[in-house]
């Protein structure tokens, strides 16, 4: 069993947004650094600790694993008295995280991987037809969560689990080249989160570089 938790993570993927947030909590944890090859994770043996090979997950002290980035989050801000939000906004944050998951997240994973969508290689064309379509519907949901941001954090005037989500999905936007010159809102909340030590902390020990740099 770990004496602290674990977390497992894959650099630029979604579980840095769990990284982040244990940092902002202060939580003492490890992290398992595991690779990402173009068919999925390439530990093999992960998959015993998640079934589908999926970061995040975070393996606790007393050796449950929690999975879902969502649930992870909940988990890591649940008494903290800065992170967790009042109830009256708990929906919102949970909104803001089923519909980040659904409309950016996963669009760009078929951007990303549009072979893994097919069950027998795709003709060239095929896949970049589908390529496109999921560039403009990350796009799209991208815009949708900009005009959304309340300020100066996306729900207010608190930082919330919601904020490292949205920001790391504007690095993903560097990859489908959205054009942050038109989405001041973003741009400028990016920027308010990457001013965070935590964040920082994230980056510059996961090696990548911060997004207008
Ligand atoms: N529903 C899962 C999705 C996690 C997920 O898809 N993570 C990606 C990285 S962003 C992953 O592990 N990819 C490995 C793969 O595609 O095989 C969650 O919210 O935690």
């Amino acid at each position: 069993m770990p004496e602290k938790p674990v977390l497992h993570h894959c650099v630029g993927t979604c579980s840095t947004v769990a990284r982040i947030v244990l940092e902002e909590a202060q939580v003492d944890y490890e992290l398992q650094r595991l690779t990402l090859g173009p068919d999925g994770i390439t530990e093999r043996d992960y998959a015993q600790i998640h079934p589908f090979s999926r970061v995040p997950a975070l393996t606790q002290p007393d050796g449950e694993v929690l999975t879902e980035l969502a649930a992870i989050l909940a988990h890591v801000v649940l008494g903290h008295t800065t992170l967790e939000l009042p109830a009256p906004m708990r929906a919102r944050e949970i909104e803001w995280h089923s519909g980040l998951f659904s409309y950016v997240h996963t669009p760009f994973r078929r951007f990303f991987r549009p072979q893994r969508c097919f069950p027998q290689p795709a003709p060239t064309a095929v896949l970049q037809s589908f390529r496109e379509h999921a560039r403009q519907q990350f796009h799209r949901g991208l815009t949708y969560f900009g005009h959304r941001i309340a300020g100066p954090y996306a729900l207010g005037e608190r930082f919330s689990t919601v904020d490292p989500y949205l920001y790391v999905m504007c690095h993903w936007g560097r990859a489908t080249e959205f054009d942050f010159d038109e989405h001041p809102a973003l741009r400028a909340h990016a920027t308010r989160v990457e001013e965070r030590a935590a964040v920082r902390s994230c980056l510059e020990d996961d090696g990548i570089s911060t997004l207008w740099s």
